[in-house]
């Protein structure tokens, strides 16, 4: 997997905004790209070009690191300067070359996992990896392939990439004022919305450590006809991997439109929220019941906020002791 030739890789998740950015450059002279050449180990303030200031370290005789501000726009700015500079973006660095401090190939594969993963849930299970797989001897990626299939691996690929959760139900259920509270109490990270005036990419919101890409979708009943509401809705309850179905209640009866509940892939989860629960009772058919009032008190958000990370990553997948290929994902 490894590159030669300049290069550069986005060595933080580029979805979301942290302090800082790290952007390492592979180059020859980075003076020819307008940067301070370092010698090993040496660390300086510095301006990359007129887009912003940061921290620039020599991390190896190869490579330098970028360190500007974590903002989407300036990682994207920094990242097509360099491209128009003839240092194009790698997607895939070889992980063993940005971390040759690793003793293991399984650990150079975890550290670049560590830099990427959104969730902070991911954190103490990657870091487990390494002593995991070599308690069976395996220090590989090779070796490691070669080990049949774990069944907990495709939930916990969730900590490495958000999965879309996808809000629907009839108009005025408080869909939006759901979004907006979790948003609010729970570290959104804004998404990246450019060119995605129809194809909604949501907002990647972390809920008590799992990131997940959350999609509010418009009010759908009976009597919204055919067209582009409706075409929007589907188009995200087609990709959702978990459906937060909100019924009012004034809701006469809890299902949902059924041409929203045709689309719903087979093996998306659905959890039924009774919204509004201080308007009145629910009908049966709600897993649980949410208010979100004008005072800013809310009650229940934390029961579906733990309901929706169970049904996405159980504690017993958490808890799981056996390894895991995370590299899959990377
Ligand atoms: N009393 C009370 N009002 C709520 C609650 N949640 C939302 N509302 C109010 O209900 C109204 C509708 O809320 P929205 O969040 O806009 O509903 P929506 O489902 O997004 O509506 P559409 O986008 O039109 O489908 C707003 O006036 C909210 O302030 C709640 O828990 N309690
Ligand atoms: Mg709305």
């Amino acid at each position: 997997m490894e590159r030669s030739g300049p290069h550069h890789t986005i060595e933080t998740p580029r979805s979301s905004i942290g302090a800082i950015a790290i952007i390492r450059v592979v180059h020859p002279d980075p003076t020819q790209l307008g940067l301070t050449n370092l010698r090993d180990g040496q660390v300086r303030l510095a301006k990359f070009w007129d887009i912003d200031e940061g921290v620039l370290v020599r991390w190896d005789p190869d490579s330098i690191m970028l360190m500007p501000h974590g903002g989407i726009a300036i990682v994207r700015a920094i990242s097509q300067k360099l491209a128009n500079l003839g240092v194009p973006l790698a997607e895939f660095a070889d992980p063993c070359a940005v971390y040759p401090e690793a003793e293991t190939e399984i650990e150079a594969y975890m550290l670049a996992a560590l830099a990427r993963a959104p969730s902070p849930q991911a954190v103490d299970i990657l870091l487990e990896q390494p002593r995991r797989w070599r308690a069976l001897g395996i220090e590989t990626i090779e070796c490691a392939n070669a080990v049949i299939d774990f069944s907990a691996e495709s939930e916990l690929t969730r900590l490495i990439e958000p999965v879309i959760v996808a809000a629907v139900g009839r108009a005025n259920v408080g869909k939006s004022t759901l979004i907006n509270a979790l948003v609010g109490e729970h570290v959104a990270i804004v998404a990246d919305l450019a060119g995605t005036t129809r194809d909604h990419v949501g907002v990647l919101v972390d809920l008590g450590g799992l990131v997940v890409r959350w999609i509010d979708t418009p009010g759908i009943d009976e009597r919204v006809e055919d067209g582009d509401e409706i075409d929007l809705a589907l188009g995200v309850v087609r990709r959702a991997d978990l459906i937060v179905h909100c019924v009012d209640s004034n809701d006469i009866d809890a299902r949902l439109d059924e041409r929203l509940s045709d689309a719903v892939h087979r093996d998306a989860q659905l959890v039924v929220v009774g919204t509004r629960a201080d308007l009145g009772e629910h009908q049966s058919g709600v897993d649980l019941r949410i208010s979100i009032n004008a005072d800013g008190s809310m009650l229940g958000i934390e029961s579906l906020v733990e309901r929706i990370r169970e049904c996405l990553v159980p504690e017993s997948t958490m808890s799981d002791p056996r390894p895991w290929r995370f590299w899959e994902q990377i």
